[in-house]
Order: structure tokens, then C-alpha cells, then sequence
């Protein structure tokens, strides 16, 4: 990921959000403050163009902290919260998109960070699977435009990560934007997770694992040693364990939420 590809990757979001009527912001409900990408708000409102924030993943966290994000939102953008996985919530967005597009049929791009399930919306839209999805951020490539209906047509983006924050592992990390078999170290990403997990969920690791630590490196050895990710010799491999904490966060396996507001976030 380097600066100059992000450069170019901005272009075609550009690209992009030029030939869209509206565009639907794709936020993971589990952490809407650092998955949101106010760069981008920003570039669709300078184009003049209609924004709608998804809150997708909606599945992972209590329906009455859903409430309090999408009136928190709404100030700002209309706003639904989903389960694209689960088709929670899907029937409703699709209302929402005839009621907010400037026009039928309307275009409407998908944007957001990697993995937010930007590709499983597009696939529930269109009724069956035309964009490939995966658990590995990164997956989708180049755009892809699809008529979903006779007055809906969705183009897919890759996910873009802003330029100043590609330094920043840790917090692509907890964006989940990253593939952490990519990570030079993912050690220190992971542990800075595994404080904000707990932090906001301090049960996650015991209910996930059986396992915990107030120390996060003690809890990557717990973890390593249940999950029998063992070196030669019988030494944990943190490495291995670094990962698989990552990967459940990405899968939705740990997960946490937070209110609107609130202190910590
Ligand atoms: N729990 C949960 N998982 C979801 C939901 N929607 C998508 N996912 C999962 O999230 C992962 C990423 O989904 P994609 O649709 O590929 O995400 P994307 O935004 O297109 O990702 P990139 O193409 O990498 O930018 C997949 O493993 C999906 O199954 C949801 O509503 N709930
Ligand atoms: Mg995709």
C-alpha cells in the first residue's frame, strides 16, 4: 500500500463517485468513529452529490445502540443500519434508495473502507451473487457496475484507505482494512486491538477463548497455547497468534460496540 497507489485509488473514487447520483457510505456498526472516512464525506459533498450511511454488520451489535447511531447520523446524512450478511434491515434500504435518489433509474456507488461488506450488499441488491466477497480486506479489485434492477444500477468499489492513516497499522487493524498475514509485525497491531476490545468488551476474550489477561502479551500466549499455535520446542508462536486474534475481528468473532459519545472512543 503505498502513498502513490492510495493517490491513484483516490482518483478513481473520484471517478466514481463523479458518475453516481447517490452514494452509500458503508460503516462497520461495530466501531462507526474510526470506520467512517470523513475524506470521503467530504469529496462527495464538494461534488454536489446525495450521500446514505450504511451501517452494515448489524447483526454484531444490540439493536437499541443501532437506534442511538443511526439518530446520532441522521443529523448529519440519512441513515440505515443492516445486515447485509443476516438480510436485516435490507428490505428498508432499499426504500431508502428510491426515496433519497435524484432520479430513476438511479446509480448508486458503494463505497467505504475494505471489508465492511460493501460486495455482500451489492450481491443482496442484485438477488444473487454477482461480486465476489471475502473475509481478506482487499478483496475487490477494480469497480464493477451491475444492474441490480430495472431502476438500480450499483457500482462496487474497491475500498479506499485515506493516505495519512496508511502508516498506521494498528488502527487499519481496527478498521479491519488490513490482511494481517500481510504484516511485517502484526504483534503490535494486535495488541493495540486487544485494548480497545477490551476496553469496550472486557468479557470478549473469555467468551471467545476461554482464556485472559489484563496483559495483552500474556493474553497472545494464552490464546496461542489454546488454539495449539506452538513452535518447535513448545514455545507459542505470538506471530501466529497476533494473526488469529486479527482474523477474528475481522470475521465478527470478537467483537465490541460503543455509544455515540461515548468517552472512550
Ligand atoms: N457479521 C457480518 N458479516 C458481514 C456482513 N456483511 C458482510 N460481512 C462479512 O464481511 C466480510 C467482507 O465482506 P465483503 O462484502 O467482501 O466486503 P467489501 O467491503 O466488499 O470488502 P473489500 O472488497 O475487501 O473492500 C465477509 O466475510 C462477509 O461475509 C454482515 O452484515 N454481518
Ligand atoms: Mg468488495
Amino acid at each position: 500500500m503505498s502513498r502513490v497507489s492510495q493517490e491513484e485509488a483516490w482518483r478513481r473514487v473520484r471517478s466514481v463517485l463523479e458518475m453516481s447520483d447517490l452514494v452509500l457510505e458503508v460503516i462497520d456498526a461495530r466501531d462507526p468513529v474510526e470506520t467512517r472516512n470523513r475524506r470521503l464525506e467530504d469529496l462527495v459533498n464538494r461534488l454536489g452529490k446525495s450521500l446514505m450511511m450504511v451501517i452494515n454488520k448489524a447483526d454484531l451489535v444490540p439493536m437499541e445502540v443501532l437506534k442511538e447511531w443511526r439518530r446520532f447520523l441522521e443529523r448529519d446524512y440519512p441513515t440505515v443500519f443492516i445486515s447485509a450478511r443476516g438480510r436485516l434491515g435490507t428490505r428498508k434500504l432499499i426504500v431508502n434508495i428510491k426515496r433519497y435518489a435524484p432520479r430513476l433509474p438511479v446509480r448508486v456507488s458503494v463505497v467505504g473502507y475494505p471489508n465492511v461488506g460493501k460486495s455482500t450488499i451489492i450481491n443482496y441488491l442484485k438477488g444473487r451473487h454477482v461480486a465476489e466477497t471475502s473475509p481478506v480486506p482487499g478483496w475487490t479489485i477494480g469497480e464493477q457496475i451491475v444492474r441490480a434492477k430495472q431502476w438500480l444500477i450499483v457500482i462496487d468499489t474497491p475500498g479506499v484507505v485515506p493516505v495519512e492513516e496508511v502508516k498506521d497499522e494498528a488502527l487499519l487493524v481496527i478498521k479491519g482494512a488490513i490482511d494481517p498475514s500481510k504484516l511485517d509485525d502484526p504483534v503490535v497491531p494486535a495488541i493495540k486491538l486487544i485494548m480497545r476490545i477490551k476496553s469496550f468488551n472486557p468479557k470478549a476474550f473469555m467468551e471467545r477463548y476461554g482464556v485472559d489477561s489484563e496483559d495483552p502479551m500474556e493474553l497472545l500466549e494464552l490464546v496461542g497455547r489454546r488454539r495449539g499455535l506452538l513452535m518447535r520446542g513448545g514455545k507459542v508462536n505470538i506471530r501466529e497468534a497476533a494473526i488469529a486474534v486479527i482474523r477474528d475481528w475481522i470475521l465478527g468473532k470478537l467483537t465490541y460496540y460503543y455509544r455515540p459519545g461515548d468517552r472512550n472512543a
